[in-house]
């Protein structure tokens, strides 16, 4: 196998010139370069050169959920043998992490190596803002540019309605791009497709949010299942078990995930920052720099309450989400923080500059 029919062969699923050298010393070894498509207990599908093939993690996963190979994921495959090794994975560029529900708060990384993170928000059912705050937190934090996509449009038919739901949206997610589409209409999709054209992007949202059905339209096949939910409650059923990675038409891939019932904040300070950018504008601002935004005096916080600019929510929620993370962050190993930040830390800030001019081209 040349590194010619290497990288043309796994070009679609993302596989560049820097994933190419990260690989130099495990193509001396005779590995395999593959992306991980999917995992299941202990094993995964990857997607190399020479077809998909499933393999064992046992050899990259020594028991720490931090270290567990997850969908989007460059890994170094064993060429042959039953079973069959993953025996790397590359440093990842990005990955979106959230704390688990046991009591042990423990990192679970959803997805790795992930450009745009799209949160789906379901318009059937009453907007839950603190929810869409929590998640873009955590998109922030991964180091790639979360995009809001409010789905069902169909559902919200008076376009006065709309425009005032995603303009909460939009004042609740400041430097995030905030879309609206229907599958069932087809109306928005081309927007979102040209969104996730570049890159590799990752459907995260409540199940019943509709992010199979929207994977499925941006297909135009139906690959991802979907399931009838019961009318509009908005109570899904967990219909997508697994990550999967998708290849688009229109160039991209996209990563369909489970509905998470709850994301737990893990170590996202500056992701929560970001989310509440204009707070921390507008603290800067406050006479007192360790200024409390409780009752001192030249708080341009509480100036901003006032005045009606800044919802009490907002500061609220920005408030709850702080504290939140500090407990996590108290209760974590710092090693472990550290070492799962380490690999896509940096490169999060190149890539989201990168990022960043793109947006502003297609806005
Ligand atoms: N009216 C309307 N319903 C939609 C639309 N998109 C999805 N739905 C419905 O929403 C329900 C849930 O859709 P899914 O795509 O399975 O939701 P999901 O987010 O993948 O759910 P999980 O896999 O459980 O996380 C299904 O009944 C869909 O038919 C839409 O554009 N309009
Ligand atoms: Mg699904
Ligand atoms: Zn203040």
């Amino acid at each position: 196998m040349t590194s010619t029919s290497v990288s043309s062969a796994l070009a679609p699923y993302g596989w560049d010139a820097d994933w190419a050298d990260a690989f130099t010393p495990y193509e001396a070894e005779g590995l395999l370069p593959g992306r991980v498509v999917r995992v299941d207990r202990g094993q995964c599908d990857v997607v190399t050169a020479d077809g998909p093939l499933r393999a064992d993690t046992a050899f990259v996963t020594p028991n720490d959920p931090m270290r567990v190979v997850c969908t989007g994921d460059w890994v170094a495959v064993e060429p042959g043998g039953n079973p069959r090794y993953v025996r790397a994975y590359l440093p990842r560029r990005t990955a979106f992490v959230r704390s688990t529900s046991s009591q042990r708060s423990e990192g679970q990384i959803l997805a790795a190596n992930v450009d745009h993170a799209v949160v789906a928000v379901s318009l059937a059912v009453e907007l839950d803002l603190g929810r869409i705050e929590r998640f873009l937190a955590l998109a922030w934090e991964s180091g790639a540019q979360p995009v809001v996509v409010l789905t069902k449009a169909d559902l919200v038919p008076d376009p006065v309605t709309l425009a005032h739901l995603v303009q909460d949206v939009e004042t609740t997610a400041p430097g995030v791009p905030v879309l609206t589409v229907s599958a069932h209409l087809d109306e928005g999709l081309d927007v979102l497709t040209s969104v996730i054209g570049g890159g590799t992007s990752v459907l995260l949202g409540q199940s019943g949010a509709g992010k199979s059905t929207l994977a499925n339209a941006l297909l135009g096949e139906d690959v991802m299942d979907v399931q009838a939910i019961r009318d509009v409650d908005g109570k899904g059923r967990h219909t997508t078990t697994t990550r999967n990675l998708l290849v688009m038409p229109a160039g991209g891939v996209l990563i369909d995930t489970p509905g998470l019932r709850g994301v737990g904040l893990f170590d996202a300070e500056s992701g929560v920052g970001q989310v509440f950018a204009e707070i921390e504008e507008l603290a800067g601002r406050c006479r007192f720099h360790d200024c409390a935004h409780t009752s001192e005096p030249g708080c341009a916080v509480l100036a901003a309450i006032d005045s009606g600019e800044l919802p009490v929510r907002r500061l609220e929620s920005y408030r709850k989400l702080i504290r939140e993370n500090q407990r996590i962050v108290a209760k974590t190993d710092a090693r472990l923080r550290a070492e799962i930040r380490r690999d896509w830390k940096r490169r999060g800030a190149e890539g989201r500059a990168a990022m960043e001019a793109k947006r502003n081209g297609w806005r």
